[in-house]
This record gives structure tokens, C-alpha cells and sequence, in this order.
């Protein structure tokens, strides 16, 4: 009998939205446990490090977005082939993750100068960093993929990032890197992918 997962999230896409793209991706069962806002305070103690999200598997409780996804890629088997390709992904997801942690920054800076100087510095430090990187793996490897010939965890995590960067504050345009927006159109058109995208809750982020 397959493992019985329980995936605790709030209501949004954030931190959280990979994992789910990975259940998708690999056709597993679970139960997609959306937590109200409202309900928080009472779940908060319920939680192994006071935050969301985490996972269940057969009852243990896994915290932490990114092992949760590396946990799930690698139970599913998206986690590339090679050691060599399983280290590329992780450089490019530590780069996403500081890609998103720039985000978060932003997102609740509340000193408008800050805000602006930080967001100045989002657009022409961090993008070009972290896309350039990711523009150049994807010129680097003919299938289309991040790496390999075959979807991984990097490339559900890299069109949840464009995702919520087109969706972001000034809305990050991707349109300088080409290969990110064809690898985008092609990862969302995968038909597991495509069908969760179509039938997914519609959230604000
Ligand atoms: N490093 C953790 C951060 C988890 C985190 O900060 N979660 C936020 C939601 S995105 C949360 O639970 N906030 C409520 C709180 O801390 O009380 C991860 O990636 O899972």
C-alpha cells in the first residue's frame, strides 16, 4: 500500500505551492489541508517548528518547504539521475530560494524609501543573478528541462518562481530570458501539469 501524505498549507501558493506541483507532477494522492488564517493561532502549537508548511507521511511530520520538496522528488523520483544533476538543481534552487527570500523582504518592508532601494536593487542585482544562471543551464542542455530529459523538482520550482514574480509588486518581467519563458510554457503544458494548473484554488500569491 502506498504512504499516506497529509500536506498542511495556508490558503495561498507561497512557500507552499512546490510541493503540491510535485504531488501533481508525480500523480500521488494526499490530503491538501489548507489552513484558514483565521484557524492559526490554534494550529500554530500543532506544528513542528511553529510555522507552515509541513508534511505528513504515514503520521511523522516533516517541516520545511525546500526538504519537503526534496523529500517528495526524491520519494517520486524527480530528483534528476546523476549525482552531478541532483547538485545543479540544488545550486539553482539555493539561488531561487534567495530569489524568494528577496521577495518576502519587500513584501513586508514598511519604510517606503526601503522599499524602493531594495526593490531597485531586486531588479538589477538579484534577477539578473539568479535568471542569468538559470538562462544559461537551460542553453546549456538541449531537452528543455533544467537538467536531463525529463521534468525534475528544479523545474517545478522554477515555473512556481515565475509565477509569483509575474504576480509580484511591479511584476517582474522574465521577457530577457528567453529559454526561462519557453521552459515555462513547456513545464506548464506537461499534461499532469497542465491539469492541476487549470483546477488549482485561486489565491491572491
Ligand atoms: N523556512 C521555513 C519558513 C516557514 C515560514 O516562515 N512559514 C510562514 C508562512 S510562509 C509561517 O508559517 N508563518 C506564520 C508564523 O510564523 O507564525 C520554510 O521554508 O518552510
Amino acid at each position: 500500500m502506498g504512504k499516506k501524505y497529509v500536506y498542511h498549507y495556508f490558503n495561498v501558493k507561497g512557500r507552499g505551492e512546490t510541493p503540491r506541483l510535485l504531488f501533481a507532477a508525480a500523480g500521488v494522492e494526499y490530503k491538501d489541508d489548507r489552513v484558514e488564517f483565521s484557524d492559526w493561532p490554534k494550529v500554530k502549537g500543532t506544528t513542528p517548528l511553529g510555522a507552515l508548511p509541513y508534511l505528513e507521511v504515514d503520521g511523522q511530520k516533516i517541516p520545511e518547504s525546500v526538504a519537503i520538496a526534496r523529500y517528495l522528488a526524491n520519494e517520486f523520483g524527480l530528483v534528476g539521475k546523476s549525482n552531478l544533476d541532483k547538485a545543479k538543481i540544488d545550486v539553482l534552487i539555493d539561488q531561487m530560494i534567495a530569489t524568494r527570500e528577496s521577495m518576502v523582504a519587500i513584501k513586508y518592508e514598511k519604510d517606503e524609501a526601503k522599499k524602493a532601494e531594495l526593490m531597485k536593487k531586486f531588479n538589477e542585482e538579484q534577477i539578473p543573478k539568479c535568471f542569468g544562471y538559470i538562462e544559461k543551464t537551460l542553453s546549456e542542455n538541449s531537452s528543455g528541462f533544467l537538467v536531463g530529459n525529463q521534468v525534475t523538482w528544479g523545474d517545478l520550482a522554477l515555473i512556481d518562481l515565475d509565477g509569483m514574480l509575474i504576480n509580484f509588486e511591479t511584476s517582474t518581467n522574465l521577457d530577457k530570458f528567453p529559454k526561462v519563458v519557453a521552459h515555462r510554457k513547456k513545464v506548464e503544458a506537461l499534461p499532469r501539469i497542465s491539469t492541476y494548473l487549470k483546477n488549482r484554488p485561486v489565491t491572491p500569491f
